[in-house]
């Protein structure tokens, strides 16, 4: 078996254990919070509804990803979207800091064009291969092909965030404050937000993102939600894929720092297979 080492930033909504997690930062001009196993993501959202002032986000460095690489001959580092974060560029500059280091070890750096579920269930997918024996090189070419079954949805009350921080469009961002208002949108083919629906009202986003999924060739594979404090829609999407596949396997799981800066309170993310 591949002695290996995956690691992934803390956008993938995955505590750090024996999966490395690289952590992004959230900055204001009072605190950092950094998106470890040790913040508390209650309060660090409590203290960001009391403060008006300017707050952004900083990609885990170069450094965050290679004190993670454990001596390991061979690395998985799987990134947020390169169309939104510059995480997937710090992971290839630890990358090249170690092959030129160490000659004979290898790192494959993937840029999920995603984030959330989806990064979960590649990191899910590259443990499955290295417990069947797959060689790194399969690996990565299995990745390549898995990638392409596998999709990203949102559910957004506000996108102030996203919109203050220059990664969607402000006009689309205002639409989106309304009272009630949730969008809906999924990962692009290109790494970016693309939104797809306004809906009105929180149940009526929920039936829009089940019927896509379904639209786009959801068929009983794994789906891995994160919500930001709204467990009950959560669970309320969950229920309503196990109506149709009793058998899926989805889990669910409360954002960390970074997604829950950005999908701010009541927002989920969710990966799934298509
Ligand atoms: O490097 C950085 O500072 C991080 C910037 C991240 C910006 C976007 C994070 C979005 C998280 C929002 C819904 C999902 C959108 C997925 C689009 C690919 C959550």
């Amino acid at each position: 078996m591949l002695d290996a080492k995956i690691i992934v930033d803390s956008s993938a909504d995955i505590n750090e254990g024996k999966i490395g997690v690289a952590p992004l930062k959230i900055v204001t001009n009072v605190k950092e919070y950094i998106d470890d196993n040790d913040l508390d993501v209650k309060q660090m959202t409590d203290d960001l509804l009391s403060y008006n002032d300017k707050s952004s986000t900083a990609c885990p460095s170069p450094e965050d990803w290679l004190s993670r690489f454990d001596d390991k001959p061979y690395v998985f580092c799987i990134c947020i979207t390169s169309g939104l974060s510059g995480s997937y560029n710090s992971a290839l500059i630890a990358k090249a800091d170690y092959e030129e280091k160490f000659p004979e070890r290898k790192v494959l750096v993937i840029d999920s064009l995603s984030t959330g579920g989806e990064m979960r269930l590649i990191a899910e997918k590259i443990e499955e291969l290295i417990a069947q024996d797959y060689g790194f090189e399969d690996i990565e070419k299995e990745i390549g092909v898995y990638t392409s079954h596998t999709a990203l949805f949102f559910m957004l009350e506000s996108m102030k965030n996203l919109a203050n921080n220059g990664r969607v469009n402000s006009l689309i961002a205002k639409a989106v404050g309304l009272l009630g208002i949730r969008i809906v949108g999924k990962a692009s083919d290109v790494g970016t937000l693309e939104t797809l629906k306004k809906c009105r009202g929180e149940a009526k986003a929920l039936e829009f993102i089940a019927e896509s999924m379904l639209e786009m060739g959801y068929v009983g594979g794994k789906v891995r939600i994160a919500h930001c404090f709204n467990p009950n829609a959560a669970q309320e999407l969950g229920n309503k894929v196990l109506a149709k596949f009793p058998k899926a396997d989805v889990q669910i799981v409360p954002c960390k720092a970074l997604c829950s800066f950005y999908a701010e309170p009541g927002g989920l993310i969710l990966g799934f297979e298509k």
